[in-house]
Parts: structure tokens; sequence; C-alpha cells
């Protein structure tokens, strides 16, 4: 019999081509609905591909990104459901290498969404030298797998066009809602401030430390860039920030001294869920 070796070794992963530049499976735009009775049990049957703590590989290609998907979050269980309900099977249509990763503000005090960004970008980047971070509010569907999730030159404003802007981008500097920097970008504006306690402010901030670490803001088309958010009023803990204005005034004197490069934090545990990787932090209280 022949010798089978001469038929070369067998494809192991690091034999696998390159996915193509542009996937074959991506579509165009996507219907976004909330079907009621949804359970993440049945999310995990959608993604059987999907292993321990939300992560992908593409089967039968080397993914051309890594990309981690951060997502702030507390008490909003129901929109995380739907978020993974979207999320993993449009990812995957990319063929990125991902990672999803939650962070949770633990206790009750005063919720800080650019903070539990800073923890998000520290812990996932101890797992894998990941290429592309996505800040990603909870409750941000997107609409269409044009919206590549994947990091620009510069960094990427991916929210462009939300429903409840009108499928508008609401004022020139808006930076809020999802947001994608190279680990290079994020370290040149100094992360994202810790000190915006409550709702408002820290987006408008970040952009602006967008322009002070020497980059611009790029964006998709309008076309693209759209999203659907999940209705919701404000939430408990996460009062507006009436110091928001007084803080943003400042920021091009704070940046430098306030943000990656000051973050402090406790884990109080980082657990494997099978979509995501759940990190609940402590991360204190206003100063
Ligand atoms: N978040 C939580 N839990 C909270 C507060 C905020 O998980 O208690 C996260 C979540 O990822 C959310 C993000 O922080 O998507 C931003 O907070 P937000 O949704 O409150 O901010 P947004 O500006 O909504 O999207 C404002 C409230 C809208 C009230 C409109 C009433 N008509």
């Amino acid at each position: 019999y022949a010798n089978l070796s001469l038929l070369g070794p067998a494809l192991n992963k690091d034999d696998m081509p390159y996915c193509p530049k542009q996937s074959p499976l991506i579509g165009g735009p996507i219907h976004v609905t909330f079907p009621s009775g949804l359970t993440l049990a049945e999310v995990e049957r959608k993604n059987p591909l999907v292993v321990r703590g939300g992560r992908y590989r593409p089967p039968n290609c080397e993914a051309r990104h890594r990309t981690a998907i951060i997502i702030p979050h507390r008490n909003r269980e129901h929109h995380l459901k739907f978020l993974l309900y979207y999320l993993h099977p449009f990812l995957q249509r990319q063929q990125l290498s991902y990672g999803i990763y939650v962070i949770h503000q633990a206790g009750n005090y005063t919720f800080n969404r650019a903070k539990l960004m800073n923890v998000g970008f520290r812990e996932a980047m101890r797992d894998e030298d990941w290429d592309c971070l996505f800040f990603h509010d909870v409750d941000l569907i997107p609409e269409d797998d044009r919206n590549t999730y994947v990091c620009d030159a510069h960094p990427k404003h991916a929210a462009i066009a939300m429903d409840k802007f009108g499928y508008k981008l609401p004022y020139k500097m808006y930076f809020g809602g999802v947001s994608a920097l190279t680990p290079v970008q994020y370290l040149k504006m100094n992360g994202f401030p810790n000190n915006y306690w409550g709702w408002g402010g820290e987006d408008d901030d970040i952009g602006v430390r967008v322009s002070l670490g020497g980059m611009v803001i790029s964006r998709p088309s309008l076309k693209v860039g759209r999203y659907k958010m999940i209705k919701h009023k404000h939430d408990k803990g996460n009062e507006v920030n009436p110091k928001r204005f007084n803080m943003l005034a400042k920021t091009r004197h704070t940046w430098r001294e306030d943000g990656m490069n000051t973050v402090e934090y406790e884990i109080v545990s980082r657990d494997y869920q099978p979509l995501y990787t759940n990190i609940t932090v402590n991360i204190g209280t206003e100063a």
C-alpha cells in the first residue's frame, strides 16, 4: 500500500488559507426584530461554533482580523440577550476571529460607562493580542452586514446612523454608542476618562481625546452604519451627570492625567459563559 505520508500532511489550523479579503457571507440590510420568548439557550443553539467565553474562529479559513467586543453592562440582561442573538451570527458572517466581553459594574453605585471600557480594554488585552476593540453599548443592534467590525487607520465611530436620531449623525463630534479603536489608537489618547459618573458627557470627552491624540474620527457611510436602539428608560443608578459640561471644557488639560494610565479597579470575578466572557468589576466610587 502506498505510503499515506506521500499525500502530504493532514490539513491543520496552520495550513488554512487566509479568509478572503471580503467575506462572501456578508449580505446587506438586516431586519431587526425582538422575538418574544427568546432565551440565551436558543442563542447558544443557533451558534454551535462559538466556544467558552464567547470566542469564535472561522472554521475553514484563517481570519484576517481579531476583534474584541467590549460591552459595558449592569442590569440589562434583556438587552444583552438580543445583542448576542444578532451579534454572533453577524460577526461570523464577517469571518472574524472574535471574542465578546461583558464588563459588569458590581454594586449599586452610580454607573460609569467609560471607566468600564478601560477595564475591558486591559482585561481583553490580557487574553489575546486583539487588533481591534469595539466598544459597544448593549442596546444597539447593527442593521447592515456591511458594517464590518474591523478597525480603520483612525478611531472609528461606527454608530453613525441610529434610529433614535432619525438615522443621522446628531452632531459632528458625536462618538457615542459603538466605536472601534486599535490598541495603539486607544493608548495614543490615553484610553477613555475614568471620572464621568452617571449619564452623559463621557462620549464627547472620548471624541475630544481622539483629536487631542492627533487623530481624526473615521466613520462608515450613513447607509451602512445603521443601528436600532432597544427602547428603554433612564436607568436607576445612571442619573444625568450635572458636571459633564464643566468637565468637558477641561478635557484638554486632564486627558493625560486621567485615563488608561490611571485606571484602578478590582476584579470581582471573571467567568466564561458559553456566549461571552463576563468580567464583574468593582470600579469604586467618585473621588
Ligand atoms: N448601561 C448599563 N446599565 C445601566 C446604564 C448603562 O448596562 O444601568 C450601559 C449599556 O451598555 C448602555 C450604555 O451603558 O447601552 C449607555 O447607557 P444608556 O443606554 O443609558 O445611554 P443612552 O444615551 O440612553 O443610550 C439614554 C436613556 C434614554 C432615555 C430615553 C427616554 N425617552
